[in-house]
C-alpha cells in the first residue's frame, strides 16, 4: 500500500529519492524553498538548472541532488495566485501530478513535497492543501510502491494539510 505522510520540517534534510522544488519558470533559483534547496545542493545545481532553459508552469524537470541528501530534485513552477479564475487549481494539480510522474519515470519510490505556491506565489493555503492532497492521493492509488511525504515548514501549513487529509 502506498504511504502518504504529512510532517513538519525542512525539505533540504529529507533523505529520499527525490525532493520537489517550488521553483519559478526560469529554474534559475529564487527565495523560499527554492533558495534553500539551491544553497544546500551547491553551485552544481545552478549549472544543471541553467542547462534546462526554464520550465512552463505546472510542468516538471529533474536534476541530480548534488550536495543534498536527496538523490534527485524535481523542479516545478506552481501557479501564481491571481484570484482563482486563471486556471490556478488545474495548474497546481498539474505541478503535483507531473512531479510524481517524472519521479516514477526515474525509478523513485520515496518523494517529498513542499507546499507548492503557498509562499511567495500567495495561493490560499486551505485551497492549495485540498488540491495537493486530492492529486497526490489519486496518483498513489495507481502506484502502491510510492511513499510520499508533505514537508511543511510551519505549523499553520502543517495543520492545513492535516485538515485536508481528514476532510477527504
Ligand atoms: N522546507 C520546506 N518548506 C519550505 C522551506 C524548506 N526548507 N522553505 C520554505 N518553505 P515558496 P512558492 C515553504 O515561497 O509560493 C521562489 O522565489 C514555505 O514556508 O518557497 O511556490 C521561487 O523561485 C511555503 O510554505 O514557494 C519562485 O519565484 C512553501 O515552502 C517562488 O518563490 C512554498 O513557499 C515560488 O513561490
Amino acid at each position: 500500500m502506498a504511504k502518504f505522510t504529512i510532517k513538519l520540517g525542512d525539505i533540504t534534510k529529507e533523505k529520499v529519492d527525490a525532493i520537489v522544488n517550488a521553483a519559478n519558470t526560469t529554474l534559475l533559483g529564487g527565495g523560499g524553498v527554492d533558495g534553500a534547496i539551491h544553497r544546500v545542493a551547491g553551485p552544481a545545481l545552478d549549472v544543471a538548472c541553467a542547462r534546462l532553459h526554464g520550465c512552463p508552469t505546472g510542468e516538471a524537470r529533474i536534476t541530480p541532488g548534488f550536495e543534498l541528501p536527496a538523490h534527485y530534485v524535481i523542479h516545478t513552477p506552481g501557479p501564481i495566485w491571481q484570484g482563482g479564475n486563471h486556471n490556478e487549481a488545474i495548474l497546481l494539480a498539474n505541478s503535483y501530478r507531473n512531479s510524481l510522474e517524472l519521479a516514477i519515470k526515474n525509478g523513485c519510490q520515496t518523494i517529498a513535497f513542499p507546499s507548492i505556491s503557498t509562499g511567495v506565489y500567495a495561493y490560499p493555503l486551505e485551497e492549495a492543501a485540498k488540491v495537493a492532497v486530492k492529486t497526490i492521493k489519486t496518483v498513489l492509488e495507481q502506484y502502491p510502491q510510492l511513499e510520499v511525504t508533505m514537508v511543511c515548514f510551519d505549523l499553520q501549513t502543517y495543520q492545513a494539510y492535516l485538515g485536508a487529509v481528514k476532510r477527504k
